[in-house]
This record gives structure tokens, sequence and C-alpha cells, in this order.
């Protein structure tokens, strides 16, 4: 293995805590902790009591190859600050140097122990706060779609060996010998990619929140319903309608799933110039929502054709009766019959929300990852453009171009390919000490 620098942080989140962990990656990383350990070595994969200079007790741990795949020593001594800080810089004295933000896994990937999209699942492994989004990012860690990627790649790389084929005959004139195929695993590639592609609103929604937009006419109770979806006064309530004007957002985990609540201005034409503000952001709130929750008034008449008229395509919907308090009410067809006020059925609104996205939510394999979803996008168009070139009957070798354009970005996904820019972006967003 290359020498290389050693670099030293607490790994523990900053702040005061029962116990600090410390740790060290590099080549001198075990000569340096012994120049302060109280022990005269320390057995591999062992943990060693002992004393840190006059600082404090500790129990060190030396790692030959640790998660970084180099020498790497942890030590936990103490979680009070002084005695991290004067650790941390006992041992920058003597040499070792302080690591940047997602050093330790950025070490982990140089040494082939990670590839990229899996440092990044580290990231969104310690970022996990919901079961779905922790389910996301052990699959992803665990090899997820890089094995969909692997498969990807080498029909990508059989599409280029039969490209190449013809290349060698160029001389002779010889016609591919068989275009179709080439034809017919590009389709096959295609569907697959816009699978994958098409995975990531469900798996960024996991990850981020599935935007839920509440919607209806002025006084109809979103606000009320917002309320009393996650239990709070969140958003004001009031007998005027046109309450509501700006935006107001909130989140809830149902089922592990966790939903972005937006609360809308009241759809209806307005003479006050900051309502209709409001309500153009309702559509833009729809536009950007996965679900959409429709809250009827159930005291006011009923016209189907104000839910036709929303821009729904493909979105989930979700109807509302409110006001079921009220009496004399009558529930149009397909409605869920809720108070808000009274917090009557707002248990089936949260039932029905998951099951509306569970199914998907289980999907094996999500993208999840922006920069993934980027490089997939970019993947599809160098394909498309070969798909282009071949009905178009151009030269095999400006194809290819396309084609070593197309496994160029899929290798920016597991890291094959990286740039340095590439790799200090990704690892810029990792906490010190990771
Ligand atoms: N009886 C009854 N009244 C309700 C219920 N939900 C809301 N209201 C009342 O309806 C009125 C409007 O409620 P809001 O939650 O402000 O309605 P909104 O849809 O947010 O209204 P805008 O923001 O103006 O579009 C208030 O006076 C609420 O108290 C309900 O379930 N039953
Ligand atoms: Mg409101």
């Amino acid at each position: 293995m290359a020498q290389s620098d050693t670099i030293v942080a607490v790994s523990t989140p900053p702040g005061v805590g029962g116990i600090a962990v410390v740790r060290l990656s590099g080549s001198d990383a075990l000569g340096l902790a012994l120049a302060h350990l109280s022990v005269g070595r320390l057995e591999p994969r062992r943990a060693t009591y002992c004393r840190f200079d006059d600082l404090d007790d500790a129990v060190a741990v030396y790692m030959p190859t640790g998660y970084t795949g180099e020498p790497t020593v942890e030590l936990s001594c103490h979680g009070s600050l002084y005695v991290q800080q004067a650790v941390l810089q006992a041992l920058v004295d003597s040499g070792a140097r302080l690591a940047g933000p997602g050093e330790f896994t950025m070490r982990a990937f140089r040494n082939g122990r990670l590839n990229l999209s899996q440092a990044e699942a580290v990231a969104d492994l310690i970022d996990a706060v919901t079961p779905q989004q922790h389910r996301l990012a052990v699959s992803q860690l665990r090899g997820g779609y890089a094995q969909k990627l692997k498969e990807l790649r080498q029909q990508l790389l059989d599409l280029t060996a039969l490209l190449e084929l013809e290349l060698d005959f160029s001389q002779e004139d010889v016609e591919f010998a068989d275009r179709s195929q080439l034809k017919a695993l590009l389709a096959t590639l295609h569907e697959q990619l816009a699978a994958l592609i098409a995975s990531f609103r469900m798996g960024n929604a996991l990850k981020r929140g599935i935007p839920v937009a509440i919607v209806g006419k002025p006084n109809a109770g979103k606000s009320s319903l917002l309320n009393a979806l996650v239990g709070d006064d969140r958003a004001i309530v009031s007998d005027i309608p046109g309450t509501t004007r700006d935006t107001v957002e909130e989140t809830l985990t149902i089922g592990g799933i966790t939903f972005r609540f937006i609360d809308t201005a009241g759809l209806r034409r307005s003479t006050d110039a900051v309502e209709t503000m409001g309500v153009e952001r309702s559509m833009k709130a729809i536009g950007e929502a996965d679900m959409v929750l429709y809250v009827h008034d159930l005291a006011q008449p009923f016209v189907r054709a104000d839910i036709t008229a929303l821009p729904l395509d493909g979105k989930h919907l979700l109807l509302v009766g409110n006001k079921c308090d009220l009496p004399q009410v009558q529930l149009p067809e397909g409605f869920l019959a809720v108070s808000a006020k009274e917090g009557r059925g707002v248990e089936a609104i949260k039932e029905a929300m998951l099951a509306a996205v569970e199914p998907q939510s289980m999907q094996q394999v999500l993208l999840s990852n922006p920069r993934h979803y980027d490089a997939l996008r970019l993947v599809q168009q160098a394909l498309g453009h070969v798909q282009q070139a071949l009905g178009d009957g151009v030269p095999a070798d400006l194809i290819a171009v396309d084609l070593r354009d197309a496994l160029y970005h899929l290798g920016t996904i597991t890291g094959e390919v990286a740039s340095n820019d590439i790799l200090d972006n990704i690892f810029s967003r990792f906490c010190i000490g990771k």
C-alpha cells in the first residue's frame, strides 16, 4: 500500500458525551498513538486499556487495515471537550494532520474498500432518521443497485463489442452482421434505465419526505386538517375565507414513511392580489407534490368538475369530505368522512396515505441519490443518440463515441471514473471524523 499521511479526528459528535472516539488513520497511525500511550504495543484488533499522556484513561484499538483500508487506531476517552481537544492537539503536535470532512471515507473509497455509491450510502445511513431512509441507505451500502448498474454496464460493453466488430471489418465494407440485435439490446437497455430513473421519484421522496399538497376551496378546513394530521396548531385557522395565503409546511412520519404536508391557499378566483398569488402557489404545490389531499367542505355544494380541473397527472389523489360533524351532510362518492375539528377520520386518512405509497416504497431497487439520477439521465441521453444514429445509418465509429459517453456517465456513479471535483463535492458533505 502507498504511504499516506496520518489523519486524525474526533469521530463522535461534537460536544460533551460519555465517551469520545478519536480516530487515527494512515501509515504512522500506530506509532503516533503509541508515542502517547502508557503501553509499549497494541495487539491488532484487541481493546487495550491504557493511559493517554497525563490526560485521561483510554481504550485503544489498533486495526492494521481499518475502515479506511489503512492502519487505524481508535482511542476511546472520556467525552469532555477539554480531553477531546487536548488529545487531538497532542496527536497533531506529534505529526498527525486534522482530517477534513469525509476524509476517512474518501480513503476507504480510494483504497477500494467501498465504491463511490457505497460511500455516499454511508452518508445517507448517518443521516437516516426513519426506517425507510435507513432501508434505502443500507440497500445502497450493500451493493443494492450497484448490481443493477453492473448489469447495465455489461450490456453496454456487449453493445460496444458488437460495434467494434463492425469497425474491424469497415475496410471490407461489411454490413453489420446483425444490426437488429444491436437495436434490440439498446431497447432493453433503455427500458431498464427508464425504470431505474422512474424509481427516483419514490426514492427521493422517501429520503426527503413525500410531498403532499392539501388543496380545496377557501374555508374547506385545509389548515384545520393539517393541524389535525400533525397534532399541532401549525397553521392559522379562521372562518374568514382566504386565511392561508402563503404555503405552510409540516412533516409527519406514518408507518416509517415521512410525509411533507403543504397547506395551500384556497382555490378560487380572487380580486385580492395577495390571495391570487397564494392560489398560484397552490397550483405550484400541486405540481411539485406526489400526493394531493383534496378537501371538500361538506356544508357546501359539491362540484366534481373542481377536481377534474386539477393538474393531477399521475399523482395519488385522496378525497376528503370535511366537517362531517355538521348535521345533515351528504358524503360524495369516493370521499373519506372527516371532521378536522373533532379529529374524526384523521386516522383513516393516514392509513389511506400509507396504503397509496407503501407498495412502491418496498420496491427492491430504488434510486434515491440526485447525483446518480443526473448521471443516469446523461446515460439515457447518450443512448438516445445511439438509437437515433443507428436509425440514420451513421457510421459505427461515430456511434461508438456516444456509447463511450454512456459508459463514462455510468462509471461516475460507482466511481470507476471520477474527477477530483466530483470527489471533493461528495466528501465535503460528510461530517468530520467520518
Ligand atoms: N364544523 C366544523 N368546522 C370546521 C372543521 N374544520 C374546519 N372548520 C372551520 O372552518 C373554518 C375554516 O377553516 P380553515 O382550516 O381555516 O380552512 P382553510 O381551508 O384553511 O381556509 P383558507 O385558508 O381560507 O383557504 C374555520 O372556522 C374552522 O373552524 C370541521 O371539521 N367541522
Ligand atoms: Mg387555510
